[in-house]
């Protein structure tokens, strides 16, 4: 075994050993450090400064309490998080989640990842991830909005314009954010675009809510381009149906596929005649009702229970939008048995390490969420810079710029690929390229 397995190897050790719950971190930091051989054979300066060590290990980690009153005026208490991941090319950029399944480790997988998702944009934003184990499901307006001003009474010490920039995620969309600016401003007296996904009337930009399901399409777009396929009558599913499901849905339509199943975390929706997305829309979105309403209206279509069954629909392109771990090795067997031959994730890590392993061995186009789904934040740094210059760009302009930027992520991650003797293989190609920009810059800062 080589001298650079052995350093990567024991990086491994140290995260299991320090934080051993901590599954999904591990997962995360195995995934990207799995990658890294070539590179760190080019690079003993990295070993020498004890690089790996540092980018495993959060710059921060904010823990706090966050008490709030129910409808009841009965006194609730959830944890909160924001974890300063890594700011090496950029003030800490990320969203926050609210879902019952948070932890610690959870906030760490996602702000690890964050950190060369960020990179890879290319824009000059670090990585953070926060949120809570709030459980926003059957809450009033009322108890959201207490829940967001109670959270930012603690958070809006750790944030700010240039030191770290929240948005959505599972569970805080327009609303959540709208709450916790409000709150942000109130304690602060600034008003200067502390958060991302604001709305229009306050500083928002158009197309952040659109942005990463539209960029998701449009990074698979030129991976099929590079292979001579196009997205124009293929079947597609997609699971979830929240805010990047949504978009990935409407684009792909836009762009002439099939969209042929939604879900939530109940169940699925098949219809054949391809899922009408104003009825998604309005049923999740505005009513905030569970995706099974859906056949009521349109019944031509099932609904079946259990969020996993999506993945035995036949179709030729599959979107994991949901959440992390929603696709493993059985599912990923059954998609192959049915003939997929493209996957691209929406979510973070929506597919196991074996799932990803039986998508590479039957030869699938496969978009690692890391480069895929990096629209999203991207558009965020479009927002910041929007806010910053006191103006806003057209849903135009701003579609245009997603367009270049998830461009320039394909043809970043796929030269990574080809250079480092991996040609196609984008998972690689991802975390070498993302990797290389942070690790850069953290030499070029010294020690810290
Ligand atoms: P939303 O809260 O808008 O939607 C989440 C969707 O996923 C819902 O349909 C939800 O179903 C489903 N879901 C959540 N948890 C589970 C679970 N444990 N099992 C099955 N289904 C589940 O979130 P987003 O659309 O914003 O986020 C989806 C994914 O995309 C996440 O992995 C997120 O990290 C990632 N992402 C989001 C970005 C963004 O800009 N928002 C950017 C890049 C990545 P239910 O309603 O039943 O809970
Ligand atoms: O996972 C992600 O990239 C997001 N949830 C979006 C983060 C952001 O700052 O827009």
């Amino acid at each position: 075994m080589g001298h650079s397995q052995k350093v990567i190897d024991e990086v491994i050790e140290v995260v299991k050993k320090r934080d051993p719950q901590e599954t999904e971190f591990h997962q995360a930091v195995l995934e990207v450090l799995g990658s890294l051989k070539p590179v760190i054979e080019k690079h003993p300066e990295f070993v020498k400064a004890g690089l790996l060590h540092r980018l495993v290990e959060p710059e921060r980690m904010i823990m706090f309490r966050v008490p709030w009153h129910d409808d009841q005026g009965k006194i609730q208490m959830n944890r909160g998080y924001r974890v300063h991941f890594n700011s090496a090319i950029g003030p800490y950029k990320g969203g926050l989640r609210f879902h019952p399944s948070v932890n610690l480790g959870i906030m760490k997988f996602l702000g690890f990842e964050q950190t060369f998702k960020n990179s890879l944009s290319g824009l000059p934003i670090g990585g953070g991830k926060g949120g809570s184990d709030f459980d926003p499901k059957g809450k009033s307006d009322g108890e959201i909005m207490r829940f967001c001003q109670s959270f930012m009474n603690e958070l809006y010490r750790y944030v700010g314009a240039d030191v770290d920039v929240p948005a959505g995620d599972i569970g805080v969309g327009a609303r959540e954010v709208g709450y916790m600016y409000g709150q942000y401003k109130r304690l602060t007296m600034l008003y200067n675009g502390v958060f991302t996904g604001k709305g229009l009337d306050y500083g928002g930009s158009l197309g952040r809510k659109q942005a990463t399901g539209y960029g998701l399409l449009y990074f698979v777009q030129e991976m099929l381009k590079d292979n001579g396929k196009d997205v124009t009558d293929k079947k597609v599913i997609i699971s979830g149906s929240g805010n990047v499901a949504t978009y990935a849905a409407e684009k792909a339509q836009e762009m002439g596929a099939h969209v042929l199943a939604m879900s939530d975390s109940n169940g699925y929706v098949y219809d054949p005649e391809g899922i009408k997305l104003d009825t998604i829309k309005r049923i999740k979105e505005i009513e905030r009702k569970r995706i099974k309403e859906y056949v009521q209206e349109h019944p031509q279509a099932q609904y079946y229970e259990g969020s996993k069954g999506i993945w035995t629909i036949k179709c030729d392109i599959a979107l994991p939008c949901a959440t992390q771990n929603e696709l493993d090795e059985e599912s990923a067997k059954i998609l192959v048995t049915n003939g997929v031959w493209c996957l691209a994730e929406g979510a973070n890590m929506p597919s196991t390490p074996e799932a990803i392993k039986t998508f590479k061995d039957n030869g699938l186009l496969f978009a690692p969420a890391k480069a895929a789904n990096a629209g999203g934040v991207s558009t965020s740094a479009l927002e910041m810079s929007q806010n910053s210059m006191r103006l806003s760009w057209t849903f135009e302009e701003v579609d245009a710029k997603l367009k270049d930027i998830m461009t320039n992520i394909y043809s970043r991650v796929s030269q990574a690929a080809a250079e480092y003797g991996r040609p196609g293989d984008l998972e690689v190609g991802a975390n070498i390229a993302g990797f290389l920009k942070v690790a850069n810059a953290m030499m070029a800062q010294g020690a810290v």
